[in-house]
């Protein structure tokens, strides 16, 4: 069924605590924990516990969690303390979507206007 946990999916391994990630924030719908291998001083990624392949297959089917998903990517930059920063949705292989799993990556706490990740 759509958005049910996949069995080989890191990020649902994350989500279920299977994993351990630095978690820096947590809904019931949501998760936020630090990339294993920041772009920048602030990089953390943020999930829905829902597995979706890519952030707009999420928003298709659950459009207030992906809501949510925008909601608490700005509440981890203002506990993070920078008031500029990015967010990326990689969707497919070639934009370097390396985890299907819909995700938001919050990058700052540096310099982005010459960055592209
Ligand atoms: P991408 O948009 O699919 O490329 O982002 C996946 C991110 O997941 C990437 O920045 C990885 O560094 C990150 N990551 C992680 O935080 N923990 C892990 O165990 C693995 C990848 I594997």
């Amino acid at each position: 069924m759509a958005g049910e946990p996949q069995p080989d999916c890191l990020f649902c391994k994350i989500v279920a605590g299977e994993i351990p990630a630095t978690v820096v924030r947590k809904t019931d719908r949501t998760l936020a924990f630090r990339d294993i291998a920041p772009k920048a001083p602030v990089h953390v990624l943020v999930v829905p516990h829902a597995h979706y392949p890519n952030a707009a297959s999420l928003a298709e089917a659950e459009p207030d969690v992906a809501g949510e998903l925008l909601a608490e990517a700005g509440r981890v930059a203002a506990d993070e303390g920078v008031e500029d920063y990015r967010l990326i949705f990689n969707t497919g292989a070639g934009a370097g979507q390396t985890v299907f799993h819909a995700h938001v990556h919050v990058l700052g706490g540096t310099s982005m206007t010459e960055r592209m990740v």
